[in-house]
């Protein structure tokens, strides 16, 4: 076959078509590329993810990359750009000493059934679909991905009413989709050098801490790798997209939340956790519907990005 199914960056990606890329992946690359089914979702749903590694993860000594995307259903921009990663570590490989250096693991859609969701019926959904037993004839559906980590659960910028956008779920990690990600970091610990979570949208790089805005005892190797990162996609950005802000995600994007999985991350250990806002070009809802001509944009620059902290986060 002419080099497998091609992804489409031109429009956004159903999850069927994430899907089968992964298993055409896992097929065409097989000693590079093993594809994982972690669990299903609450629906039924498979959470994929591959691992990408040169030596299938033997290598104990390489440092392990971890970057995840659409836990917010309606951040459609988010899942292309773990595709294309899975492409240019695969089928375009222009980066070969990033192959050889780290084992990867990506996780494009952590919550298909929202991600479905916001494709079939509501296009502004954020959470999963998960049904709360507590809620009101259990009418509200849905528990936000990145309130329900066990990191000052349930404290700041979050709900405990089924009802909201952000509700944290009945305890820490009552969702499979996040004990999916929760799993995957706890089974590479002391291996994972960088994790990256991607959201939409606002062009910011954001690490620790989200609940109260206080930084890490890391905070100076975190704004090192997060400016790499942001000046390598600034200087391939496009003029009308806004240029990245770097910091600390309450300074930064101006709110609090606790039980976010980037903190979570820091928290048990990792050394460089961030969570990116892509790009939108406008503000509030609107900024989730960047038209399609946009995404191979964000795709690349935010691949570049990528290869900057990853190269960065070696020297730290
Ligand atoms: N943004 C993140 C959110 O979950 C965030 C921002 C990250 C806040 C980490 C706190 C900690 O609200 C989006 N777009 O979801
Ligand atoms: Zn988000």
């Amino acid at each position: 076959r002419n080099g497998g199914k091609q992804m489409p960056y031109d429009n956004y990606q159903e999850w069927e078509v994430i899907e089968a890329y992964m298993e055409d992946i896992a097929r065409r690359f097989p000693n590079v590329a093993t594809l994982v089914t972690a669990a299903n979702s609450f629906e039924g749903r498979p959470i994929r993810y591959l691992k990408i590694s040169t030596t299938n993860f033997h290598d104990t000594r390489k440092p392990v990359i971890v970057i995840d995307a659409g836990i917010h259903a309606r951040e459609w921009i988010t899942p292309p750009t773990v595709t294309w990663a899975i492409r240019k570590l695969t089928e375009d490989v222009t980066e070969p000493d990033l192959l050889e250096r780290f084992d990867w693991i990506l996780l494009p859609v952590v919550n298909p059934d929202g991600y479905k969701f916001s494709f079939t019926t509501n296009r502004f959904w954020r959470k999963n679909r998960s049904i709360n037993q507590h809620s009101l004839n259990n009418l509200c559906v849905g528990v936000d991905g990145n309130r329900n980590y066990d990191f000052f659960w349930n404290t700041v910028g979050t709900s405990s009413n089924p009802c909201s956008d952000t509700y944290g779920g009945s305890h820490a990690f009552s969702e499979i989709e996040t004990r999916v990600v929760r799993d995957i970091l706890h089974e590479h610990l002391p291996r994972i050098s960088l994790y990256l979570t991607m959201h939409s949208h606002g062009s910011m790089i954001l690490y620790a801490w989200g609940h109260d805005g206080s930084l890490s005892n890391n905070a100076f190797g975190l704004h090192v790798v997060g400016v790499a990162m942001a000046e390598k996609i600034d200087q391939l950005s496009l003029s009308h997209f806004p240029r990245y802000l770097v910091g600390n995600s309450v300074l930064v994007i101006g709110y609090s939340a606790s039980g976010a999985s980037e903190d979570y991350a820091h928290n048990i250990g990792v050394p460089l956790a961030y969570t990116y806002e892509l790009p939108g070009l406008s503000f509030g809802l609107q900024g989730f519907l960047l038209p399609p001509r946009y995404i191979e944009q964000v795709c690349r620059e935010t691949w570049e990005g990528i290869v900057a902290g990853a190269r960065k986060s070696g020297d730290m």
